[in-house]
């Protein structure tokens, strides 16, 4: 890893630096973390009483329910009640962009581990116990699996989308080679540490509070309100922090918020609802695997003409934010490359596995990953490396999109040339090419992944956020806004902002949790836009604070207002400290009643999109970069390890650098993960077989590159991101897919006979039936 990441637990102990001014700041969270002292969900203090809950889940993936017997689990000692559709008050609905989702099944299930009930008791060893007790009686159905099966039997989500530039067809007539293939890339878990849970207490006259770990807290307002029949305002949703995310929280934390809710509505006690890892893996959905087709088309010079593609998402039994998602895979079907003739398609195909969902980069990946098959598709036949056919075909400055956005700030050809530059590409060429001449059991491959990544919500209503900031009397400030804190540090860059703008002590600024009652009607903290949108809406807040306050002191000391800076907690008059400290201030201002609270909002200009056309300028921005990476498979076993991944990271202007470098090492391996290691399986018949970590295996500290070197790019930033730094905390991920073609082309160097697959992830066992196929 990257030196500058490792430091040891006592380093983090004896680290002061958060509490000094203006000196680089590690996670606040770091300090509680590594003390085990952390807040989550299951950390909350219960109420006396407080009831505990287990899901009753489908055992079959297709069915119409036939009979349930509760009768045995109920009489358990210590059940309180088994709760069903039936017990539902308002809608039994949970879905958000399409109204397709019971929380409960009724007649019929449509994916195996689909809730059917909560038990409620007094323990959850107990509601366990009841769970195995109740007997169910399905009439089966068919079942589908994969986005083809269902696409030939017409199950789909929605209506399928494309996305046109120019004009493919009469294109691929000017090409001089043109290519067509097939593409498969897998599902991924998100794998938060802390699993899915909420913990619901009844307040006065009929409210609930949940606390629950969900990115979206809005969205577990708004779905328990529609569930039990309430107004919002009696639903109150608490986030302190989350062990991960991923995405897997975008959405998927509100089942069993509500369920909490449901439970203390009828019973008037507090219940904790928290999935262990085993029904988490079975109930939520994860990154939808991709069945996809592509023709290229490209000229003599390398230049590709004319793209097109079709991506066959598997949505699973529900659409749940699917067609957010197919929407991101046409927005990301080019990356980082101007294609003149673009066709891609996208449909969202209904399966009877659980609703796939958000995972970090949202559809991007899965739609990168054809165009770079493409290319090394291509690359192979054309007889050249697919380096020469990426590096001819980079975004340059006012390409367009064949979304219509004009690229500016584009970043893909410095990125580009700056890794070949810093880390020597020709050398590390040269010492594979060396290497694979003097071994036989042993190949190294070599590959380049560009990334180009948009940032906003997709869906450009979502791009608003708020911010209320108290100063209290004795100057302390206590913040707080949409954003969620899920390990990705927005709550250090939110106590930056404030403690920036207003020149005091970091430990002067508390974050407060994240609670719909301050922030109200908020996006869920995703699409990598959390610092910016919160960010700016905080900005907005703390400067309107700090004029009101400059007027105070302005007034105290007898001098024009724009003579005034605050510094350190000194007040200065014409550059002169004066006896004003930021205490005194606040003090002052309080007396001369000046209201030391302000809630700002902020709506990302500019962006905007026309799903008639299909054009705009859907993004505020786009993230760039590009990294090397370097493998080497054992051609006897089938292993792999990656020797090294070189990365040159647009950053623009870091705001954080610490915190900014643990989301791209993070990114990279969860990408690296997707790509060559992480194997979702499902059986036929619709059951999840790596339904547990023995079963189902994510990069460890051995299986990751010896090396991971960041270098930033240095770009200007955009003014579009919060302090011109740029969103991190998706875009990396997609590196990962170089580690994909990096073990391709070793395999080639062993087996020449090797005809390129693109069927990820690519692991061990296929490596090793790879490196003997002929
Ligand atoms: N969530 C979402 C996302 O609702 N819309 C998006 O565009 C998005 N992009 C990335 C990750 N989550
Ligand atoms: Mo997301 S994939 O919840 O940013």
């Amino acid at each position: 890893m990257h030196k500058s990441r490792s430091h040891t637990p006592l380093d983090v102990l004896k680290d002061k630096s958060a509490l000094a001014l203006k000196e680089s700041i590690k996670n606040i969270d770091s300090y509680t973390h590594v003390r085990g002292e952390s807040l989550y969900v299951d950390d909350v203090n219960v109420r006396e009483g407080t009831y505990y809950s287990v899901v009753f889940d489908s055992p079959k993936a297709h069915g119409r329910i036939i009979n349930i017997d509760y009768s045995k689990a109920e009489k358990l000692g210590g059940v309180a009640r088994i709760f069903t559709y039936k017990d539902i008050p308002g809608e039994n609905q949970i879905g958000g962009i399409i109204p397709d989702e019971p929380l409960f099944a009724e007649g019929e299930v449509h994916f195996w581990g689909q809730p059917i009930a909560l038990i409620v008791a007094s323990s959850e060893f107990i509601a366990r116990q009841a769970r195995r007790l109740i007997q169910i009686e399905i009439e089966e159905l068919p079942v589908i699996t994969t986005a083809k099966e269902a696409k030939e039997k017409g199950k789909f989500i929605n209506a399928p989308r494309s996305f046109i530039l120019g004009n493919t067809e009469k294109a691929f007539k000017d090409c001089d080679y043109i290519f067509e293939g097939e593409t498969f890339s897998n599902g991924q878990e998100q794998l938060y540490i802390e699993a899915q849970g909420a913990y619901a207490e009844p307040l006065e006259n009929g409210s609930i509070k949940i606390t629950s770990s969900t990115q979206g807290p809005t969205a577990v307002q708004k779905t328990a309100a529609r569930v039990l029949g309430f107004p919002m305002h009696k639903i109150e949703v608490d986030v302190t922090r989350l062990g991960g995310g991923f995405g897997g929280k975008e959405d998927q934390a509100t089942p069993w918020a509500v369920m909490a809710a449901l439970a203390t509505y009828h019973l008037n006690q507090s219940v904790k609802l928290i999935l262990n890892r085993h029904d988490d893996l079975r109930m939520t959905g994860k990154r939808h695997p991709y069945e996809s087709s592509y023709k290229i088309g490209l000229s003599k010079d390398l230049k590709i003409l004319a793209y097109e593609a079709e991506f066959l998402q598997n949505s699973g039994a529900a659409a749940d934010l699917s067609p957010a998602i197919a929407e991101r895979t046409l927005f990301h079907a080019t990356n980082s490359y101007f294609v003149p003739n673009v066709k891609s398609t996208v449909i969202s195909c209904k399966t009877n596995l659980p609703p796939n969902t958000a995972f970090r980069g949202f559809g991007g990946p899965q739609g990168m990953f054809v165009i770079e098959s493409a290319i090394a598709n291509a690359a192979a036949n054309i007889g050249v490396s697919p380096s020469k056919i990426q590096e001819a075909n980079l975004l340059g400055e006012n390409d367009e999109f064949s979304y219509g956005q004009i690229a500016t700030g584009v970043e893909a050809k410095n990125s580009w040339k700056a890794v070949k530059s810093i880390y020597n590409l020709e050398q590390i060429e040269r010492e594979v090419e060396d290497f694979n001449n003097s071994h036989s059991d042993f190949k190294k491959g070599l590959a380049l992944m560009p990334i180009c990544f948009g940032i906003s919500f997709t869906n450009t209503p979502m791009n608003h956020a708020r911010a209320l900031v108290h100063i209290y009397q004795d100057g302390s400030v206590g913040i707080s806004t949409a954003a969620v804190e899920m390990g990705q540090g927005v709550n250090t860059k939110m106590l930056q902002i404030a403690a920036q703008l207003f020149s005091i002590a970091h430990h002067k600024v508390k974050i407060e949790t994240t609670n719909t009652t301050r922030v109200a009607n908020t996006s869920p903290s995703a699409a990598s836009s959390t610092a910016d949108l919160n960010g700016k809406a905080l900005l907005k807040a703390c400067k309107a604070l700090l004029e009101r306050l400059k007027a105070v002191a302005s007034e105290a000391l007898n001098t024009a207002i724009e003579t005034i800076e605050i510094k350190d907690e000194i007040v200065y008059a014409n550059g002169k400290a004066s006896d004003l400290s930021w205490n005194t201030l606040i003090g002052t201002a309080m007396l001369k009643r000046v209201a030391l609270t302000e809630n700002a909002h902020y709506a990302t200009p500019v962006i905007r999109f026309d799903k008639s056309k299909e054009k705009g300028h859907p993004f505020a921005y786009h993230v760039y970069g590009t990294a090397i990476i370097t493998t080497t498979v054992d051609c006897t076993r089938g292993t792999y390890v990656f020797d090294a991944i070189k990365i040159v990271h647009d950053y623009g202007k870091s705001m954080s650098k610490g915190i900014d470098l643990g989301q791209v090492e993070g990114a990279l391996v969860q990408g690296v993960g997707w790509m060559t290691m992480e194997e979702i399986a499902y059986g036929e018949d619709g059951r999840l077989l790596s339904n547990a970590l023995s079963t189902y295996k994510v990069p460890d500290m051995f299986s990751i590159a010896k090396t991971i070197d960041v270098v930033p790019l240095e770009t200007t930033g955009s003014d579009m991101a919060i302090l011109k730094s740029k969103a991190v905390g998706e875009p990396p991920l997609m590196y990962g897919i170089g580690a994909y073609f990096a073990i391709q082309n070793a395999i080639k160097a062993f087996n020449p006979n090797y005809k390129l697959k693109f069927h990820a992830p690519m692991t061990p066992e296929k490596v090793l039936m790879s490196l003997y196929s002929r």
